[in-house]
Parts: structure tokens; C-alpha cells; sequence
């Protein structure tokens, strides 16, 4: 069985467009069968049996979950369209992780919550607005195409945001903060866009 048949994929949200722009893909964009590695700064050394995910701020229950509790949470298998802002879009990926709401609900969020921070282990982070988490197809994922998520790809566990440029999508993300004013990530202080819409071409602020 591999996640590309329709048995194995609990949800496609490749239609998630048709809410956001005129094509599936966006322009400005030209469609990839590779999958292109982009990093900060390489891939940290990160193992599974000291791993942590942290979840703190304006929460009632901060998280800390290791692996194997992070493995007990209820995961879903979804095809997900993946775009690069820096112009390269990579469709039908097969994601397997755990939803963001998933966490959200454990931790408690505070009603005065409006802002989300994730937080990576190579010190990257991103942030976006709690309403732009709070979707199905935002995912901690760890599985990719029926195998372990790669390492380079930000495996153990890395988040994607299908309606966002990619770079909303931490690897090796370690922990989410909760925050109740807005405040801006690695790239989102460097020139890229806040919003990050592809199909607006929100690329840079
Ligand atoms: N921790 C971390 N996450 C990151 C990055 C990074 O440098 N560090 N780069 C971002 C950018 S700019 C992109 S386009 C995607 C690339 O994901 P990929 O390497 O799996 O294609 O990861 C995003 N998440
Ligand atoms: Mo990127």
C-alpha cells in the first residue's frame, strides 16, 4: 500500500485553492516533480529519543510530549499541494501528521490568544495568525509518501501550511507558542510577507 492510493489518504486538500485563487497553481509559480530542499542553515542533529515538543504562552495546559507521546495523538494522512515562495510548487505530496488542532485543544488556548510562534530547532521560527493554524490542513507531520519524513525535509517533525507559502511551515519544529499580540518570525523580519497568500503573491512585505 503506498499513501498515493486513495485507500490510504483520509483526506486530499488539493481543492483547497478554489477558495483562495483562479488555479490550483499559483501564479507566479511553475510545478516541480522534485522536492527541493531549502534550509537556513543544513539540518540539525536531532534524535528521536531525546526529542521534545513544547507548547507554551497563552495556554491552560502547557505540552511537553516526547516522541513516542507525541506518536500516541490521533494522526491523518492528507495530498497536499506544496509551494515554495521562491517560485517552484510541488503538487499531490502525501502528509502524514498530527492536525494543529489536535494540539491547540490539549494545551487550552486562551481566548486571548491571536498569534502563533513556531519555534525549530535551528533556531528558525515562523509565526501566523491563530485563525490560519486552526485549519485542517495545518499538520505537525512525520510521515511523507508512506516512510518516516526525511531528515533534510525537517524530519522528525516538520509543520505545512498548504495555503501559505512554505516557508510558514517550520522543519524539526520543537515547540509552539501561543501569544496575544502578533509578533514576527526568522523571515517575516527579513523581508518576506507576514500573510505569505500564494495565490495573492503575497512574497515579500
Ligand atoms: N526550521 C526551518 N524550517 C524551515 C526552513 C528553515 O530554514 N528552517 N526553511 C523554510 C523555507 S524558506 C521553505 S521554502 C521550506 C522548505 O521545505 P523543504 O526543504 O522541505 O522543501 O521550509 C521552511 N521551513
Ligand atoms: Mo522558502
Amino acid at each position: 500500500m503506498t499513501a498515493d492510493t486513495d485507500e490510504s489518504v483520509d483526506a486530499d486538500v488539493t481543492d483547497l485553492w478554489e477558495s483562495h485563487g483562479d488555479e490550483r497553481l499559483p501564479p507566479g509559480q511553475r510545478q516541480t516533480d522534485r522536492f527541493p530542499v531549502l534550509s537556513k542553515s543544513g539540518t540539525p542533529d536531532q534524535n528521536r529519543e531525546d526529542w521534545t515538543f513544547e507548547v507554551w504562552g497563552a495556554v491552560s495546559e502547557p505540552l511537553e510530549l516526547d516522541w513516542e507521546a507525541f506518536q500516541d495523538l490521533p494522526a491523518v494522512t492528507q495530498r497536499q499541494d506544496f509551494h515554495c515562495v521562491t517560485g517552484w510548487s510541488k503538487f499531490d505530496c502525501a502528509f502524514t501528521g498530527v492536525p494543529f488542532g489536535e494540539i491547540a485543544e490539549r494545551a487550552g488556548v486562551h481566548h486571548d490568544a491571536v498569534h502563533v510562534m513556531f519555534h525549530a530547532a535551528d533556531g528558525y521560527t515562523t509565526d501566523l495568525p491563530l485563525a490560519e493554524c486552526d485549519r485542517e490542513e495545518v499538520l505537525f507531520v512525520y510521515g511523507y509518501d508512506d516512510d518516516s519524513l526525511p531528515r533534510d525535509h525537517g524530519g522528525p517533525l516538520r509543520v505545512v501550511t498548504p495555503h501559505k507559502y512554505a516557508y510558514k511551515g517550520a522543519k524539526w519544529v520543537t515547540g509552539v507558542e501561543f501569544l496575544t499580540e502578533p509578533e514576527r518570525g526568522y523571515w517575516e523580519k527579513r523581508g518576506y510577507s507576514d500573510t505569505a497568500d500564494p495565490w495573492a503573491e503575497d512574497r515579500y512585505s
